[in-house]
């Protein structure tokens, strides 16, 4: 049964906190490997999280925003997909980039400033990371509506933020995409904050989801730290994105309810403007002891394979630190050499100013002001 005919204020949910299934639930029909292998990757984007903001604070990478509670939401959704559908992300989804094929060194080049941060593999559909809020959405809606011109039976999985909503981009990508019915999927990730603005300020409507309905299209609430639900929903969404029943548009509004526990960006302080008690509220909702119980329930999990995944993480993101850190520091003119094709002459002159300014000081004075 699809989860995504009911209203939008109906909030779909397959575990409470403690990881039991509930009463009626629609379990999702995932094998055990399927679990264990989705477990494995939210704990490794936990581990990650927590090391690169680390490194930040040692002032081995730039900056940083971590993902740390929206786990669940994120490696569950990007599960939902076959191989050849798209991901267009924002700077938040190393959690779905992991899963997509994405490396965890890439992700650390991306945020210590190489160019090599940016590339994304050939045989890997994921867009590149969009900083500037909401520009994804009309560019996920245009990719759709061509590859449904092509004839081709994709689906495109566009994620954003809370405060994305209230960008003209979102309500204009939305709209077009009702109109036009693409293939995709709009993924909200409502984490109560963006930055410092709290869910409330953002809209005065009772959900995010119920904004589908202005543009002719289903919209449905999920709980974004239960990963079976997200992986349900997404499912259901991607799979009538490819294929829509009779009078169905392919287009559909996720707003996954969760909780960022850390800050914006490691350039942020989160203690100015929210309560400690907050943070400890959604901690009670975390999605990997959540799961993690559940498979324990099952007896899919026990100790010895949690300390076996626990052993792999630290190695893996051990080596891909390791393996960041050893790539030569980049050049600082490479910032200017992939904007365009042909560089502008405002951007050369801008060139010629900074390799005129290192020469005059060099680079380690530079970088010690
Ligand atoms: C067009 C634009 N305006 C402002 C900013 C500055 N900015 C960066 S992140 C952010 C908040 C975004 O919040 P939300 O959409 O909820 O995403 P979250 O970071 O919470 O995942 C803002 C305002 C920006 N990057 N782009
Ligand atoms: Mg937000």
């Amino acid at each position: 049964m699809s989860t995504i005919q009911r209203d939008p204020r109906d909030r779909v949910q397959v575990l409470d906190e403690a990881g039991r299934v509930l009463e009626d639930a629609d379990v999702p029909d995932l094998s055990e490997a399927k679990l264990v292998e989705m477990y494995e990757q939210m704990r490794l984007a936990r581990r990650f999280d927590e090391r690169a903001v680390s490194l930040q604070r040692q002032g081995r990478m730039g900056t940083f925003p971590p993902l740390s509670g929206q786990e669940g939401s994120q490696i569950a959704s990007a599960h939902a997909l076959e191989e050849d559908d798209w991901v267009f992300p924002s700077y938040r989804e190393h959690g779905v980039g992991l899963v997509r094929g994405l490396s965890l060194e890439r992700t650390l080049l991306y945020w210590m400033g190489h160019e090599q941060g940016s590339y994304v593999p050939e045989d890997v559909n994921v867009f590149s990371v969009a900083v500037p809020i909401a520009t994804q959405i009309p560019h996920a809606v245009g990719a759709a509506w061509a590859s449904r011109l092509r004839g081709e039976r994709n689906a495109f999985l566009c994620y954003f933020g809370d405060g994305a909503t209230s960008e003209g981009d979102f309500h204009e990508g939305l709209n077009f995409a009702g109109v036009f019915d693409t293939p995709t999927v709009f993924f909200c990730n409502n984490n109560q904050w963006a930055i410092s603005v709290p869910r409330e300020r953002q809209t005065a409507s009772a959900t995010l989801a119920q904004k589908a309905s202005a543009y002719g299209f289903e919209g449905v609430q999920v709980d974004g730290m239960d990963p079976l639900a997200v992986y349900k929903v997404t499912r259901d969404a991607v799979e009538k994105a490819r294929d829509p029943g009779a009078g169905e548009l392919r287009p559909t509004l996720i707003e996954a309810v969760q909780y960022r526990f850390g800050a914006h960006t490691t350039a942020d302080d989160p203690s100015v403007y929210r309560d400690a008690d907050e943070v400890e509220r959604w901690k009670q909702k975390d999605p990997i002891p959540r799961l993690e119980n559940y498979l324990r329930r099952r007896d899919v999990l026990d100790d010895g394979r949690v300390d076996a995944i626990e052993d792999r993480i630290e190695d893996r993101v051990a080596e891909a630190i390791e393996t960041a850190e050893a790539s030569t520091r980049p050049e600082p003119d490479e910032i200017f050499a992939h904007v365009y094709e042909g560089m502008p002459k405002r951007l050369r002159r801008q060139l010629e100013y900074v390799e005129s300014i290192r020469d005059r000081h060099g680079d380690d004075a530079l970088l010690e002001g």
